[in-house]
């Protein structure tokens, strides 16, 4: 793992990278863990804010998972957001090897503001995003399903993604996902 705060630092911009974006405590370094099948690897916590870094995760010769520090962290300071939105801007702008960005959002509260203008921001540097429904064990199935139908309608998509880090599901679909881009 290599964490970083200044892109001239980040790691040679080759192979393909897939960049873990959503709202701090929404489960992100949680599934890194569970899509590089290695529950140490990212650090997680139950207080929001653990991410602090931009950190790369080689998983494969060719692939980089790239852990984001969670947005609508209220406590983060000014200047530390400051520099973060730069950096963000930085690496979304320049990097060619980022592929896609997966969107982690909580199947419980799904499509934040925040979650919607970091789609935006995808969207301004024409980088495909998957949308991810976390936690999917604190809900029965037919919350589920109505979370995921809501869910892409309002995106207009059919290609929600649901997973639980707990129970270990939905990152069969999420990693065939990811090798689309790659192949
Ligand atoms: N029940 C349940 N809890 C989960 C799941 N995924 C994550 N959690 C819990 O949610 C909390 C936050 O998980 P993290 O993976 O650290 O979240 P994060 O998005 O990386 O958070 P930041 O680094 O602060 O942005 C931890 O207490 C996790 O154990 C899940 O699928 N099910
Ligand atoms: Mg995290």
């Amino acid at each position: 793992m290599q964490g970083v705060l200044n892109i001239k630092k980040a790691p040679p911009d080759e192979g393909f990278e897939f960049v873990l974006a959503g709202r701090s405590n929404a489960g992100k370094s949680s599934a890194l863990n569970c899509l590089a099948k290695n529950k140490k690897l990212a650090r997680t916590s139950k207080t929001p804010g653990r991410t602090t870094e931009i950190n790369f995760f080689k998983v494969s010769d060719e692939i980089k998972l790239v852990d984001l520090p969670g947005y609508g962290f209220s406590k983060m300071s000014v200047d530390k957001k400051k520099n973060l939105d730069t950096l963000l801007d930085n690496y979304f702008s320049s990097r060619q090897s980022l592929c896609a960005a997966i969107i982690f959002m909580d199947i419980r509260h799904p499509l934040k503001n925040s979650d919607i203008q970091m789609m935006e921001f995808c969207h301004k540097y024409e980088v495909p995003f998957i949308p991810v429904l976390t936690k999917s064990d604190k809900l029965n199935s037919s919350a589920i399903s109505r979370s995921i139908k809501d869910v892409e309608k309002k995106l207009n998509s059919k290609s929600v993604i649901v997973t639980s880090s707990k129970d270990d599901e939905g990152f069969d679909k999420l990693s065939k996902k990811i090798l689309e881009f790659v192949e």
